[in-house]
């Protein structure tokens, strides 16, 4: 269906979104601009579609359901809705926050441009990291800013109901969106700051400044051993480790990133004496990676198995064929029409890989208290909150895989 000319749709709205997000953070970011061109690189030598190297994934972080509301509201005009939950918390290495993936949920959309934002918010009604004391300072705190211009969510719900808006209302709300997850030159209350930092760098990050930023944006790479390899021989420090499945000679599963180590970035800080200083913090990272198929709930069962070994890649042939075939026989993977020379791509994110790029770019690890867990975060609770469904994965990918 074609609309009158001067019109976006949805999904060029968040096709404009996400390149305008990417040239904002390569902006910020120089480092980002290197990670693009080596995987666009990559790519190109690998006949990489369109799509692939246009595709990104981007991170932000919140601090209170009301924030995430907010966000959900904004994404949904782009035509991107809350599909899964991850519990950080219970990680190996836990993270105060529960998170959604924002995302285009049919296969015309994705085919058009599948843009995705991780969301995580703070997890502060869980006593294991918050002291009541500090609990309530945070809820204040947060209680107190302003992280969406409420005419922007307003213009969102306006834009989400038409499906799209005519091309100067579409340029402002894009830029307009754009510029709320810029880096902040306000200055930072160190004190505040710091108290937070010791709890963990990730509360620091979320609820020790008055505004949130992208926290870093993916590009997509066909070859993520020969990026990470690139990387490297550039002179860039990689995270020891690929995160997800481990390289071999079968069928790519799921999903498998790596980072590089976040970078020293200006910002001020207003000190005890009110004055304004110059500092760094270390928060913002670039990560890549690499998708394959997704796995079926018997499937993903194979792979939480596999990875639960001490070495993965010695054992992954035990539980993988090697070939989409016999993954298509055996119904481990989804196909589009039960075709295995058609895979359905993996959308989501994986919880211990979202956990160790979290981790991997902290200084220090914190741990949680002996405390107990008195909160009630679930996919029902974060839905209740934000009046949005949340999708299950998986119900999607029997969708995408019929149609
Ligand atoms: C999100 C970390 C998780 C991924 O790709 O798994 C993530 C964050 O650092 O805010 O982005
Ligand atoms: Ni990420």
């Amino acid at each position: 269906m074609s609309r009158r000319s001067g019109f976006w749709e949805t999904w060029q709205l968040r096709a404009r979104f996400a390149a305008a997000l990417s040239r904002l953070y390569g902006a910020e970011v120089p480092a980002y601009t290197t990670l693009v061109a080596v995987s666009g690189d990559i790519n190109r030598e690998l006949g990489a579609s369109e799509r692939v190297t246009a595709e990104r994934h981007g991170a932000i972080r919140v601090g209170s359901a009301g924030e995430l509301a907010d966000a959900a509201d904004l994404f949904a005009a782009f035509g991107m809705y809350p599909v899964g939950f991850y519990d950080l918390r219970d990680a190996a290495s836990p993270v105060p926050v529960v998170s959604t993936a924002f995302r285009p949920i049919d296969t015309d959309e994705l085919a058009r441009n599948p843009f995705r934002v991780f969301t995580s918010m703070l997890a502060t009604a869980d006593a294991r990291f918050f002291s009541p004391g500090l609990r309530d300072r945070v809820v204040r705190f947060i209680g107190a800013r302003q992280l969406f211009d409420p005419a922007l969510i307003a213009e969102a719900r306006r834009i989400a109901a038409d499906g799209g808006a005519d091309n100067a209302r579409a340029e402002r709300f894009v830029a307009d969106a754009v510029s709320t997850f810029a880096l902040s030159r306000e200055p930072i209350d160190r004190g505040w700051h710091d108290e937070l930092a010791k709890v963990s760098a990730v509360a620091a990050d979320i609820a020790g400044v008055r505004t949130t930023h992208i926290n870093h944006l993916t590009p997509r790479v066909l070859d993520i051993d020969e990026l990470y390899r690139r990387m490297t021989a550039l002179g860039i420090t990689m995270i020891d480790a690929i995160q997800g499945p481990p390289a071999w000679g079968g069928p790519d599963v799921l999903l498998r990133q790596t980072s590089f180590r976040a970078l020293a970035e200006p910002r001020r800080f207003r000190e005890a004496d009110r004055t304004v200083s110059d500092g760094t913090l270390r928060v913002r990272f670039g990560e890549v990676e690499a998708r394959g198929v997704a796995l079926t709930p018997l499937g993903r069962q194979r792979y939480d198995t596999a990875m639960a070994a001490p070495d993965p890649a010695a054992v992954w042939a035990e539980h993988f064929p090697a070939t989409h075939e016999e993954m298509a026989a055996t119904e481990l993977a989804y196909y589009h029409g039960g075709d295995p020379s058609k895979p359905v791509v993996y959308e989501d994110f994986l919880p211990a890989s979202a956990a160790g790029i979290f981790r991997s770019n902290l200084d220090a690890d914190t741990w949680p208290a002996e405390a107990a867990d008195n909160s009630e975060y679930s996919p029902g609770w974060l839905a209740g909150q934000i009046g949005h469904h949340i999708h299950d994965p998986y119900d999607l990918y029997e969708k995408v895989a019929a149609s």
